[in-house]
């Protein structure tokens, strides 16, 4: 069987200076190149917002940015205004190479947030990204980007839960890490049977 690496929102809004900024978010670039001639299929994904999406703390007036609101599919953590499609934030990281195999957009949906590249945080609404890792003969999934504790956790759980072995290489990760939500996120992997490199 074949190995895909699978990497998380490498995009300039998550990366120092940007508008959701993960600590370190750009330190991850050279070992991410670097690791890319190792594997057979190289799929990158882009958060991939419309202005004005719902998981925006601003599209929610009296709201701030980190709190919570109660959407139709469950609990959304509320954001500042980040990847909004087309613009310098939404770009990947200048460095960052994007001579991969499949780039996979994700969070265009103006209702629906998505984190993970497998399903939107409806947990029903599918990528598609599954159906195109089983029709290229991929058996194992390695994660790597960013956030550890958001986008990363849940593709991981996700294509775990979809039958790839699947490993997160957390050295080419970098997280948000609020009230917490790293370790749950550790947790949450390691339950879902992922392996943590
Ligand atoms: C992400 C929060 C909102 C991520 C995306 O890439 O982890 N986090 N949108
Ligand atoms: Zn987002």
């Amino acid at each position: 069987m074949a190995h895909a690496l699978l990497v998380i929102d490498v995009q300039n809004d998550f990366c120092p200076g940007g508008a959701l900024a993960v600590p370190g978010g750009d330190a991850i670039v050279p070992m991410i190149n670097a690791m890319m001639d190792d594997f057979d299929a190289v799929i990158l994904t882009q958060d991939w917002h419309p202005a004005g999406h719902s998981s925006f703390a601003s599209a929610h007036p009296g709201k701030e940015p980190f709190g919570m609101v109660t959407m139709p599919y469950g609990e959304q953590v509320l954001w500042p205004d980040h990847c909004v499609q087309g613009t310098h934030g939404a770009a990947f990281h200048p460095d960052l190479r994007t001579d991969g195999d499949l780039i996979i957009r994700k969070g265009y949906n103006p209702a629906i947030d998505s984190y993970s590249a497998f399903f939107e945080n409806d947990h029903s609404t599918n990528t598609g990204l599954d159906g195109y890792l089983n029709s290229r003969g991929i058996g194992t999934v390695t994660v790597v980007g960013l956030a550890t504790d958001f986008c990363v956790h849940f593709s991981a759980v996700d294509a775990a839960k979809a039958g790839f072995e699947t490993r997160v290489i957390l050295d080419a990760c970098r997280g948000l890490d609020m009230d917490g939500s790293h370790a749950s996120a550790i947790d949450s992997m390691k339950n879902a049977g992922v392996t943590l490199a």
